[in-house]
């Protein structure tokens, strides 16, 4: 039987949360139709502009992973910012944190990249314990950031599985869902026996491809339908799949179109309309 979560429409999800980012994310998904995510994962930060103008009235957020940019400069943010605000996403940084608490207070506070100060959402590895939640709590929640916790990968061989998927739920559920609002997970990790009342998460899934199954360097791709449906996720995540799409500026655009309807489709099947 599907879980329980994913019968309930995101507009009504909205009120299971308290974290700014998280009501956000939710709400821009109802307004513009859209559980895609498209990763911008290019080394030029000028190009990268490019694409989220091309595909941002598609998505509900963008991914970035500011540690590739040859020019990242604050420049880069404040235009990112601002075509947040014009286009109607959130930003997601996806730094995997994994490291003690004092340190990734300073990794997402400090340094050339002061990710907190631009980034509505960022990850964490649980791997170092709930230290890492503290860590980066202390900074990011008086902004209204959220945090995921990295439960599953799409990746080959991937060690975060069983025992240890099942403990990082356990993890993000003993800190609360004030700052940790869900997980990049393959699957809805928050199994419906240990989930509350109204205690909802939001499951994002990279690993998302209509033409390719993978890459040479491990990476597993599964449908839009396969990770909506079959899988509950609520958001996915697509990089190359848009980005990298043969045809220039206007296959970009048409592909993130493409996406976002095969998300929305498989969302709308699993509502039953
Ligand atoms: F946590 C994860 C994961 O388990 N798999 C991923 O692929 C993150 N990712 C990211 O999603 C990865 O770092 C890329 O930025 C993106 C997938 O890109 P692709 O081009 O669609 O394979």
């Amino acid at each position: 039987s599907p879980h329980p979560t994913t019968l309930i429409p995101y507009a009504e999800r909205i009120k299971f949360h308290t974290n700014p980012t998280a009501i956000k994310i939710l709400e821009i998904m109802d307004r513009k139709k859209t559980n895609l995510a498209v990763s911008v994962d290019v080394t030029s930060a000028k190009e990268a502009l490019e694409v989220v103008r091309r595909v941002g009235a598609s998505v509900c957020m963008v991914k970035t992973h500011c540690d590739i940019f040859e020019d990242f400069t604050p420049a880069f943010t404040e235009e990112l910012l601002r075509l947040s605000k014009e286009l109607d996403f959130v930003i997601f940084e996806d730094r995997k944190f994994a490291d003690i608490g004092n340190t990734v207070s300073l990794q997402y506070s400090s340094g050339i990249h002061k990710i907190s100060t631009w980034s509505d959402l960022t990850n964490a590895h649980s791997v170092p314990g709930p230290g890492i939640i503290a860590g980066l709590s202390k900074v990011g929640l008086p902004l209204g950031r959220g945090l995921l916790l990295l439960g599953e990968m799409s990746s080959a061989g991937s060690l975060a599985v069983g025992g240890y998927t099942e403990q990082t739920f356990k993890m993000a559920q003993d800190a609360g869902r004030e700052f940790v609002i869900g997980f990049i997970a393959q699957n809805r990790i928050d199994k419906p026996e240990k989930i509350g009342e109204g205690e909802d998460y939001l499951i994002m899934s990279p690993g998302v491809g209509l033409s390719a199954k993978g890459d040479s360097l491990g990476q597993q791709y599964r449908t839009p339908r396969e990770c909506v449906v079959e899988s509950g996720a609520d958001v996915i995540i697509v990089g190359r799949g848009i980005y990298g799409v043969e045809g220039g500026e206007e296959a970009v655009k048409s592909e993130a179109e493409r996406y976002r309807e095969a998300g929305w489709k498989a969302y709308e099947e699993r509502l039953g309309r």
